[in-house]
């Protein structure tokens, strides 16, 4: 069944028959668009835009693209369909028929958890708000935009719960997503990544590979949740999160792929010569790869969590893919955990595997995390190029959990505050990198060319050519 766009809000949650909750939402709205047109992408608003839009919830065919301008993007509720009679998947509930509402004991809880990643949502898209000024071709114009509007909608799945299941409460809460600002110093976002700015397009790419991928990651084990609206919300989302993590790693691979092509051509590595041929180093792209996978890492939550254990054991939230576990209960199962000792060395701690969640949410995240370097190091090993590129341990530069505030080196070993300053400038991007990338980025506007720094696309969006006119300016 297709959605109604005739409607003001289109959704497949029966608002319709809802008055008081319609009513909310479209008061919602107009605060909505002025928050698009304030803090969402700088100009770009009268472009017309290659975007699909959601249309359907079936697997199949579930999105249509055409040509439009942002600001006439529908955003939409859409919830994946139900399962009938869902039980809850783990926990002490196990077994147990999932939740149409939400029980009284929990609210507080889920409300925090929905606030959280609502506010996340938003605060990318004014994160990235200034990169449609310099992007590198009209096809990454159009992905860029693409992720902006879908990032718009997911702040809508939120909004709807909050809405229709915390009352008053969650009407402030749903006003306070756009009273928050990425980067604010009196009203910031709620977790650090997104107050960091994004102000390249090496930056954006990181950014949806590594960080979007926690989006994947936390949508998944919230997928698993009790509560069945949040679990069906998040479902639905996930299938317009794919796009966001590919635009991330086809553009590093492209980056990489011009980098190699201009390596072979200046016949040497040295960063100097590949500069001045207006391409990225690899030793400069380990270093943005550093800064955005720590600061991914921190996202899952402290290691040894009583917040993560007491989500698993009320249902709240599971882990990724619950069902390919043999234990939902957890009630008996430890984790390992290395942690930093009174000396300046690490020690195994072993904690109850329910306190541990969120350690082991970040191991699968890092496991996925570690499929694109294997393939971008295929490409540079097949040039013939002697490097590799490398995750830095999870102990790196942490500002969240046993490892928070410490010295530690990428391989991960704990190092003194003055051997750690030494190592910086080798370990992050530099001053000097971010004004070299700064001075690459320039926009390119003609339909099939692209910036120098990277390469073209291996193919179009939808089957389109790639050299097809994703934005025609207005
Ligand atoms: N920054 O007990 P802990 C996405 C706080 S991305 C600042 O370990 P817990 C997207 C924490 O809140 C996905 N604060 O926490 C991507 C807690 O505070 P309180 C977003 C942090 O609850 C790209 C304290 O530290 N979704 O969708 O186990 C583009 C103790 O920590 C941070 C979610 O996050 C941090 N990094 O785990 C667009 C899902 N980390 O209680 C979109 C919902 C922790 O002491 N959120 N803290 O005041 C959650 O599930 C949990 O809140 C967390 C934290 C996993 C984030
Ligand atoms: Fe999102
Ligand atoms: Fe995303």
């Amino acid at each position: 069944m297709d959605f109604d766009y005739q409607e003001r809000i289109p959704n497949n949650v029966g608002l319709a028959d809802n008055k008081s909750l319609q009513r909310a939402l479209e008061h919602w709205q107009p605060r909505f668009l002025d928050w698009w047109r304030e803090m969402g992408p700088s100009d770009f608003q009268t472009a017309d835009i290659y975007l699909r839009t959601a249309t359907s919830v079936d697997t199949k065919g579930w999105a249509t693209f055409g040509k439009l301008k942002m600001p006439d993007y529908r955003w939409g509720i859409f919830l994946a369909e139900p399962e009938s009679s869902r039980r809850i998947g783990f926990g002490d509930e196990m077994g147990k028929p999932a939740w149409q509402q939400i029980p009284g004991e929990h609210r507080t809880t889920l409300r925090r958890l929905i606030v959280t990643q609502g506010d996340t949502e938003p605060a990318s898209v004014e994160q990235q708000r200034l990169l449609g000024h310099t992007a590198p071709s009209l096809y990454d114009l159009r992905n860029l935009f693409q992720v902006n509007v879908e990032e718009g909608r997911h702040l809508w799945a939120m909004v709807y719960l909050l809405h229709a299941y915390f009352g008053r409460d969650g009407r402030e809460e749903a006003a306070e997503m756009l009273a928050r600002h990425s980067g604010d110093v009196n009203k910031p976002r709620i977790l650090s990544t997104f107050n960091e700015p994004i102000e390249d397009w090496l930056s954006f790419f990181m950014f949806t590979y590594f960080t979007d991928r926690d989006g994947k990651f936390q949508l998944k084990s919230l997928a698993e949740s009790a509560f069945d609206p949040l679990s069906r919300t998040c479902r639905f989302m996930l299938r317009e999160e794919a796009h966001h993590m590919f635009v991330g790693d086809t553009g590093i691979s492209r980056v990489v792929k011009r980098t190699l092509e201009a390596m072979a051509e200046a016949k040497s590595d040295g960063p100097a010569a590949l500069r001045q041929r207006g391409v990225m180093d690899l030793p400069m792209l380990q270093r943005y790869l550093n800064f955005w996978f720590s600061s991914s890492l921190d996202l899952f939550g402290a290691e040894n969590s009583s917040n993560a254990a007491a989500y698993f054991a009320s249902g709240i939230k599971g882990r990724p893919d619950e069902e390919d576990f043999a234990d939902h209960l957890c009630t008996e199962a430890t984790m390992a955990l290395e942690v930093p000792d009174a000396a300046g060395g690490i020690v195994t701690e072993t904690v109850p595997l329910r306190n541990a969640m969120n350690e082991a949410t970040r191991a699968a995240y890092i496991r996925d995390c570690a499929m694109g370097l294997a393939r971008w190091n295929k490409a540079i090993a097949s040039a013939g190029i002697d490097f590799a590129f490398a995750l830095p341990s999870p102990r790196f530069r942490r500002t969240i959990g046993a490892w928070g505030g410490r010295f530690v080196d990428p391989a991960g070993r704990p190092v003194s505050e003055a051997a750690w300053r030494a190592g910086m400038p080798s370990w992050l991007p530099t001053d000097e990198d971010k004004a070299y990338v700064k001075s690459l980025m320039r926009p390119v506007t003609e339909p099939g060319k692209i910036a120098g720094w990277i390469a073209p696309p291996l193919r179009g969006i939808d089957g389109q050519p790639v050299e097809y006119e994703y934005v025609t300016f207005g």
